[in-house]
């Protein structure tokens, strides 16, 4: 099979492949996906090679240039992948899209930096604005590290027998339940009873009420948005 292809658009080309150098990530870059870190300021033409000005309208900070961030995209060859903007005002990252995206033959990730892109480019190309979450990065390079991570980890052959029922968006939309190993006691805290037990129907149960308690609890959004639950026929 072919690898599965990254190509970030960056002005910090050094920042990859970082930690996706390491660990179970690290080991498949080669064999199982490549990564191609583009400098896009490699695409600016003046002395200064100048990728940014200020913002139409005033205000602090620089915005990134239309004209340079469009030759960085039009470098890459189009392949069919999709091609993605790191930016807080982009839609929430969720596992079902990044399902999807390792589903695929690859990505396309600009990074952002500054106090953003000049929307034109990101219309006129087509881009897809994604976050990672709702709070503010000081560029899109970790934001397209976390993208790639998620999605590394999906691949065939990257994590030991990947339990794909339980990866199905998010354990089915709820939060993983609590995890517990040998001392039997630390610090005066045993492990749950139950889970020493050797009942595998009772922990089944447990860990299931504990995964709906956490959600309830912490993500009342997700747990709002859960799917509903299995009808079972009516018993005659
Ligand atoms: Cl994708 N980029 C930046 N700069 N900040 C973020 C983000 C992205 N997602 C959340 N915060």
């Amino acid at each position: 099979m072919s690898l599965w292809r990254a190509t970030v658009l960056t002005l910090f080309p050094e920042m990859f492949p970082g930690p996706l150098g390491i660990s179970l990530a690290g080991k498949a870059l080669g064999p199982v996906w490549s990564l191609d870190a583009q400098d896009i300021r490699a695409h600016a033409t003046d002395r200064h090679r100048t990728v940014d000005d200020t913002p139409a309208g005033g205000g602090p900070g620089m915005v990134m240039k239309a004209d340079i961030i469009a030759r960085a995209l039009d470098a890459v060859p189009d392949d069919g992948r999709p091609r993605l903007v790191m930016t807080p005002r982009g839609t929430p990252l969720r596992q079902s899209r990044v399902i999807e995206l390792a589903a695929g033959s690859g990505v396309v990730v600009l990074c952002g930096r500054f106090e953003g892109i000049d929307q034109r480019v990101i219309e006129a190309r087509g881009l897809e604005e994604v976050s990672i979450g709702d709070y503010v990065l000081s560029g899109g390079e970790i934001a397209a590290l976390t993208l790639l991570d998620a999605c590394v980890r999906l691949l065939p052959g990257v994590m030991g027998k990947p339990d794909s029922a339980a990866e199905e968006s998010f354990s089915g939309g709820l939060l993983e339940y609590p995890q517990y190993t040998r001392p039997a006691e630390f610090e005066g805290r045993p492990i749950p009873a139950v889970l020493t037990s050797g009942d595998h129907k009772k922990i089944a149960e447990w860990r299931q009420n504990e995964a709906e308690r956490l959600t309830r609890e912490r993500r009342p959004d997700l747990w709002a948005g859960r799917p509903a639950p299995t009808k079972m026929p009516p018993k005659t």
